[in-house]
């Protein structure tokens, strides 16, 4: 089990810029909730960021839902990341060969890599989707994370593929700068931990989706932060609902802390 020090002391033993970026910023602000905005125009988006950005370490976005997507939506949602100090984070799951993800990563219509401080990747392809992505997002300061496990029911990320997938990462240290995953697979205080399937009562939704608790996951998963979708964009009031998320995600870690 991971040895528990502080985020503001891990982030001093951290390489990473955006690692240390993070970790400090958790502390300051005394959260390490990522609040997943998947909403589907940009002025609804760009509107809850807003509202709860004061809460969040990070943002996650999936830009590919996005139906009205422009590069004035990426120049609010930048504006936005320095108002309220937080990390971008698109959730692009890539999963191809290094070729193929060095472009999707850099070009289309989104160039991802020129806005998103993180992106994560699967680890499936092997370590070529890491030496793609790397091409592209290592002179841009970037970081990566893989996703080591996966919330939903009879995913197959498990046993050697989670195991096999931190070796990719400790391999690339340089990029890789922690795991999707369900709780701490990795000793290592430079690697981040991040959970989503989080709601404030454990559960399930219709499609397979699996909720634990902030509290289950920062203190006995041990993992770093907890990703929230629904749970705050679709409660009555997501203000409201960042702060109780906030909360509990955070007096978890002090638990953990004492
Ligand atoms: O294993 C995973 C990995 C991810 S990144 N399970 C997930 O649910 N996610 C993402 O987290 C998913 O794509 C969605 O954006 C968010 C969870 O949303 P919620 O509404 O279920 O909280």
């Amino acid at each position: 089990p991971r040895k528990m020090i502080s985020y503001s002391e891990r982030a001093r033993l951290c390489s990473h810029p955006v690692t240390r970026k993070l970790l400090t910023l958790m502390e300051e602000k005394r959260t390490n909730l990522t609040v997943s905005v998947d909403l589907t125009t940009a002025a609804e988006i760009i509107s809850m960021v807003d509202k709860v950005g004061p809460y969040v370490c990070m943002i996650k976005t999936h830009v590919d839902i996005i139906e009205d997507f422009s590069q004035d939506f990426i120049s609010k949602l930048t504006d936005l990341a320095v108002k309220h100090n937080f990390i971008i984070f698109e959730d692009r799951k890539f999963a191809d060969i290094g070729h193929t993800v060095m472009q999707q990563y850099s070009g289309g219509m989104y160039r991802i890599a020129d806005w998103a401080n993180i992106t994560n990747a699967h680890s499936l392809p092997g370590s070529g989707v890491i030496q793609g992505l790397k091409q592209i997002g290592l002179p841009k300061g970037r970081g990566c994370l893989l996703i080591a496990e996966m919330s939903s029911s009879g995913n197959l990320c498990s046993g050697d593929y989670t195991k096999e997938t931190v070796k990719i990462a400790e391999g690339n240290r340089d990029f890789v700068i922690g795991f999707v995953c369900q709780s701490a697979i990795s000793d290592d205080p430079e690697f981040l931990h991040i959970t989503p399937g989080v709601q404030l009562s454990s559960g399930q939704d219709q499609m397979g989706q699996n909720y634990v608790t902030p509290r289950e996951v920062i203190l006995n998963h041990k993992s770093d932060i907890i990703i929230v979708g629904r749970g705050i964009i679709k409660a009555e009031d997501p203000v409201i609902a960042a702060k109780a998320y906030m909360e509990a995600g955070y007096s978890a870690y002090m638990e953990r802390m004492s």
